[in-house]
């Protein structure tokens, strides 16, 4: 195969989907026996809101933006369990991975999957009504129990976000890498270069970083508009580093 036809896509089993014990449902579906598309990596993960927030930023503002923000992070799912909120992130690589993953995935709306391709994952999702204070009806949260990338721009642009290099074997990374040569420091939203207490140092000379993100850490630490948040950069480190349970 040649490396032009390889895409990458972040699939994402959902909080719904795991409390309904669909996840070796979903990944037969996506075996590389069915599809062609081989998992390029893998890691379950409690979603911090830097990352909940990055990851669906297009839809800032929206009136499901704070319900999926909390659907996301597994709050909806489990509320009396917070050791029971995660997800499972996945890497696929293969060609014409992002088209065969989201076929299988089916329509955005569960109501809409149901109708235009029964038996695709998203047919057996769930659509819940959203009220505004007054409780009024103001639109519906779909709770279509996966995410898959839109293109191969929003693939990258996840990977990077839920995913280091060094979480994903060296051929199959397929972003370009640095070796970073600084100190980052992270607190309150903010990096720095200087340890302060409560702060927690994200990268370290040596370590493997995005080349992109290294360009992001540079840009706003000379005071530039950064290519994207710095909390887009920080946000995979962050995963799995507070015990949401304690
Ligand atoms: P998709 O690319 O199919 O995941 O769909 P979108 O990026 O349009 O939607 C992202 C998430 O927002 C989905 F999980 C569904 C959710 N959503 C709602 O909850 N309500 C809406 O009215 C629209 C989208």
């Amino acid at each position: 195969m040649s490396a032009e036809n390889i895409e990458r896509s972040l699939v994402l089993i959902k909080p719904d989907a795991l409390k309904n014990s669909l996840t070796g449902y979903i990944l037969s579906q996506f075996s590389e026996f069915h599809t062609g598309l081989r998992f390029a990596g893998l890691k379950v993960v409690s979603v911090n809101l830097e990352l909940a927030e990055e990851h669906y930023a297009e839809h800032y503002g929206k009136f499901f933006y704070p319900s999926l923000l909390d659907y996301i992070r597994g709050y909806l799912h489990y509320p009396e369990n917070p050791e029971k909120r995660r997800v499972i992130a996945i890497v696929y690589q293969g060609k014409g991975a992002i088209k065969t993953i989201r076929d299988i995935c089916g329509p955005t709306n569960p109501h809409d999957a149901r109708i235009q391709r029964p038996g695709c994952i998203r047919a057996l999702g769930t659509v819940v009504p959203l009220k505004d204070e007054k409780g009024e009806y103001v639109g519906d949260r779909v709770d279509n129990l996966i995410h898959a990338s839109a293109n191969p721009e929003d693939a990258e642009r996840e990977i990077k976000l839920w995913f280091k290099p060094t979480d994903i074997p060296p051929a199959m990374r397929g972003f370009a890498t640095e070796v970073n040569e600084e100190y980052f420091y992270y607190k309150d939203g903010a990096v720095s270069e200087r340890y302060e207490p409560g702060s927690f140092c994200f990268t370290a000379p040596g370590h493997l970083v995005w080349k992109t993100d290294l360009k992001v850490l540079r840009q706003a630490r000379q005071g530039q508009e950064p290519d994207y948040p710095v909390k887009a950069v920080v946000a995979k480190y962050l995963i799995n580093k507070e015990d949401e349970t304690a």
